[in-house]
């Protein structure tokens, strides 16, 4: 069964169409995005359409005229199971249609367990991006010491967390490759938006959110807060840069030798 849904669900997304008014998709699962937004977008156009004509035609039809009396209904048990099950059905279905394209971004089960891990911290009003370094493993965190300096709250020495690469501002990951983005807030909620990605997640303070990322073309992408967050919110911009793997290799070595934030 859940097999066969995948099928019918990657069918689905892989004749989805790109257009030419929103930023080339350029993550794995944008295509499946944009097809989910057209297809609910027409769904709400056709129901806004019928709706108001049969608006135009009820009043139409039923204005006041000379000797009509109005009458009293009770109401239509056919009528409104009808109009219960045709949203009901049609909720069913664009869950079931987007299922693979929701597995690919947030089902952790179905992504390489070798997948480049990036820590994201938002705060007011900056991003802050973590890597694990040559060592594999992030430092030790802890919350009571963040400051303006110490950003991430960082346990100095801690042995895992001194080959760690910190940036601001400027993400990179290397082109075709899944990555595993961990998001969290330092303050209040604001959201990592990345269009060309169609990817758009809420950082929500107290809680770490785990998504996954494909870039399926090297280029340099805007990623903005998409949450109104305080008064320097139009300021909270990056980069998010997409490399081939060897670029990106040497970008991160830089990173580490031109010490950290
Ligand atoms: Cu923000």
């Amino acid at each position: 069964m859940n097999s066969l849904l995948t099928k019918f669900t990657l069918g689905f997304s892989a004749t989805a169409v790109s257009f030419p008014w929103l930023p080339e998709q350029s993550s794995t699962y944008a295509p499946g995005i944009d097809g989910l937004f057209y297809l609910i977008l027409g769904i709400s156009l056709f129901f806004i359409v019928l709706v108001h004509v049969l608006i135009v035609v009820f009043v139409w039809r039923y204005r006041q005229r000379q000797g009509r009396r109005a009458f009293y209904t009770s109401g239509n048990r056919r009528l409104e199971a009808l109009w219960f099950s045709i949203p009901a059905v049609i909720l069913v279905v664009l869950v079931i249609l987007s299922q693979s394209t929701w597995s690919r971004i947030k089902t952790a089960a179905v992504w390489p367990a070798e997948a480049l891990t990036v820590e994201v911290l938002a705060e007011q009003y900056a991003w802050n991006f973590r890597y694990a370094g040559p060592d594999g493993k992030f430092g030790a965190l802890d919350p009571a010491l963040m400051d303006p300096y110490n950003p991430w709250g960082r346990v100095e020495d801690d042995p895992d967390g001194a080959d760690d690469v910190m940036t601001i501002n400027t993400m990179a990951i290397p082109v075709n490759e899944p990555v595993r983005v961990l998001l969290r807030s330092k303050d209040v909620i604001h959201s990592f938006f990345l269009p060309d990605f169609r990817y758009k997640h809420d950082a929500v303070p107290g809680m770490t959110m785990e998504f996954h990322l494909e870039a399926t073309r090297p280029g340099d992408f805007p990623l903005a807060c998409a949450e109104f967050c305080g008064l320097g919110h139009y300021r909270m911009k990056g980069t998010l840069h997409v490399m081939p793997r060897a670029e990106f290799d040497a970008w991160l070595t830089e990173q580490a030798e031109e010490g950290q934030p």
